[in-house]
């Protein structure tokens, strides 16, 4: 019997259409390299728990204060990831239940705000994130939501003096800082003390850089005066798929974000997901994760050197973290869903993704956005992450993904993605 075959044993002679699914997808993973900034590989520890029969449970409400009986489990589980998540980041409250990132954020929003209040939050088309206040999203239509960005796209360098004259002129009760299209480390200090001097809220969404973070590779907003901090679980932080609200040390804030999670906005918490956080935190805790967070930026940057060699722009001019935003169109004349299909092609995945201030519409933008998360699981090396980049610019160059589908292959041949971390 094959592995896959041993692992979906049930489900295999069960429901044959969604095995080949799932087989499917696991081909593709296992064959060809994952570059989306925001992707990764969990464990198989992190995997079963998620298999756990701990989704068929309802447990509204928080530990020790539910609505239905036979917690005794479901609170242990919540308890461990809640104690986890506050040492792993330095916080005296954690909310464990939302379910992904997009709810985290609204939940805080809920939690800190009354409709019609005021959020300062960084411009969408230079890095920040739908729910930060996209016009698309409901959120923006009960809350109103003002923007700052970078005063030079070519290094990234923030444009700190607007955002505190933004923050004078508008009295936001919240400011923002995060992101999910930005490849450098913002100024926290001077971010919180902005918000702090206007009486608004610091708040950080780290949903891209939380595994960074807690690997110790880019700074803890809230050794910077951050008040809130709210992530995704399954990006570089390397767990399920889900979302965390952190406090710093507010319990009034903490008890108001509790609210607005449940009742306010969820339902009944997916326990087994969280006891997946569980752990994958218990993971970020061990030595190994600080070395894959420092080798995440290292692979980031020798990816980057290879594009500034090859004279592709950069949006900020290169990388301080897991991500690089490259102006394909206006460097290499190939549009960013092109190049996206392109390499799909020839086994890398990527996303294409709007630059800061593109021409271009944002369904068929100028840039492509990767990273190195995924790829560093794997165990890829800084001679690895060029030699990819030297195969994008391949395939880029040559509108030909064939010229690079065997290399890929055997390159994620010979670094499979591992089932558990030292
Ligand atoms: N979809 C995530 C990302 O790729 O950054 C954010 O929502």
């Amino acid at each position: 019997m094959s592995k896959l075959t041993t692992m979906y044993e049930f489900l295999k002679k069960q429901d044959e259409e969604v095995f080949q699914a799932i087989e499917g997808e696991e081909k593709r993973q296992a064959e060809g390299l994952e570059l989306i900034p925001s992707e990764n590989y969990v464990s198989r520890a992190v995997k079963e728990a998620m298999a756990s029969s701990l989704t068929n449970k309802y447990s509204e409400g928080y530990p020790g204060k539910r609505y239905y009986g036979g917690q005794e489990f479901t609170d242990q589980v919540e308890r461990l990831a809640q104690d986890r998540a506050k040492k792993l980041f330095g916080a005296a409250f954690a909310n464990v239940q939302p379910l992904g990132g997009a709810n985290a954020n609204i939940g805080a929003y809920f939690g800190l705000l009354e409709p019609g209040d005021t959020v300062l939050g960084m411009d969408l088309s230079h890095g920040g994130h739908l729910t930060h206040g996209h016009p698309v999203t409901y959120i923006s239509k009960i809350f109103n939501f003002v923007r700052y960005g970078m005063k030079d796209v070519a290094t990234g360098e923030i444009d700190y003096d607007a955002l505190a004259e933004t923050a004078k002129r508008e009295k936001p009760k919240v400011v923002l800082g995060g992101f999910s299209a930005y490849p450098r480390e913002l100024d926290w200090k001077k971010i919180s003390d902005i918000a702090h001097s206007v009486g608004a809220v610091a708040m950080a969404d780290v949903a891209h850089i939380a595994g960074l973070i807690a690997g110790g590779s880019q700074k803890n907003p809230f050794d910077y005066g951050f008040d809130v901090m709210t992530t995704t679980t399954h990006k570089t932080l390397r767990g399920p798929r889900g979302g965390m609200i952190l406090v710093r040390d507010s319990e009034e804030i903490a008890k108001k974000i509790d609210k607005a999670i449940f009742p306010g906005l969820q339902g009944g918490p997916h326990m087994h997901q969280i006891a997946a956080k569980a752990v994958a935190f218990g993971e970020a805790f061990r030595p190994s994760f600080k070395d894959y967070a420092k080798q995440v930026v290292e692979n980031a940057a020798a990816m980057a050197e290879v594009f500034q060699e090859h004279g592709v722009r950069m949006i900020t001019g290169g990388t301080s973290n897991h991500l690089i935003l490259a102006d394909v169109f206006g460097s290499l004349g190939i549009p960013g869903g092109e190049a996206e299909k392109l390499l799909d092609e020839a086994g890398i995945t990527l996303n294409k993704n709007a630059i800061a201030d593109d021409t271009r519409k944002p369904m068929d933008p100028s840039g492509i956005r990767f990273g190195t998360p995924a790829i560093t699981t794997r165990g890829f090396t800084e001679e690895d992450c060029r030699e990819v980049t030297r195969l994008m610019l391949k395939v880029l160059k040559t509108k030909d993904a064939s010229a690079a589908r065997t290399k890929i292959k055997a390159l994620a041949e010979k670094h499979p993605i591992p089932e558990s971390f030292a």
